[in-house]
């Protein structure tokens, strides 16, 4: 049995002016993981930091603050089979140029500073991600998406 687990994703300012909100979620839900939590909100200088703490110290990080900041983004959290490593495989590469052909980074973006889609690369940076922007009474978990059903009837 794959294990079971829950991401971050958000749909980063150029994303939701570009309209592709329902899009991204579109390929997550096709995909089969299961929505638990979803708000719209514009990003804290204090959530910034905590959100982008690693990239503290590296050339891009004032412009990735501000670029976050930049207008509302929609916040979410999935849950599903290996679904950290599966939401970047649909996210694809950090750089829209090489991320493959097909993922929401290669089809919706063109350079790595404006790459409209958020992922958690791990399941510590998930629960650390998911802990800046949700409170845990926040997320539904407590139904059975059709995804879900389906790998449970294989036992
Ligand atoms: P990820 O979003 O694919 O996990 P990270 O390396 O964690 O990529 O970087 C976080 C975000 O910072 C990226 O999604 C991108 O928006 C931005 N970023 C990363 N590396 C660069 C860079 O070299 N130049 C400009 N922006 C970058
Ligand atoms: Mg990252």
């Amino acid at each position: 049995m794959p294990e079971e687990q829950r991401t971050f994703i958000a749909v980063k300012p150029d994303g939701v002016k570009r309209g592709l909100v329902g899009e991204i979620i579109k390929r997550f839900e096709n995909k089969g993981f299961k929505l638990i939590g979803l708000k719209m909100l514009d990003v804290t200088q204090e959530m910034a930091e905590k959100h982008y703490g690693e990239h503290k110290g590296k050339p891009f990080y004032e412009r990735l603050l501000r670029y976050i900041q930049s207008g509302p983004i929609v916040a979410m959290v999935w849950k599903g089979y290996n679904v950290i490593a599966g939401a970047r495989h649909l996210m694809g590469k950090t750089d829209p140029m090489v991320a493959e052909v097909g993922t929401i980074r290669a089809d919706y973006a063109l350079i790595m500073e404006y790459n409209v889609v958020h992922g958690s690369d791990s399941p510590e940076s998930a629960e650390r991600e998911i802990s800046i922007y949700f409170k845990p009474e926040e997320l539904c978990d407590e139904y059975n998406n059709m995804a879900e059903s389906v790998i449970e009837d294989l036992g």
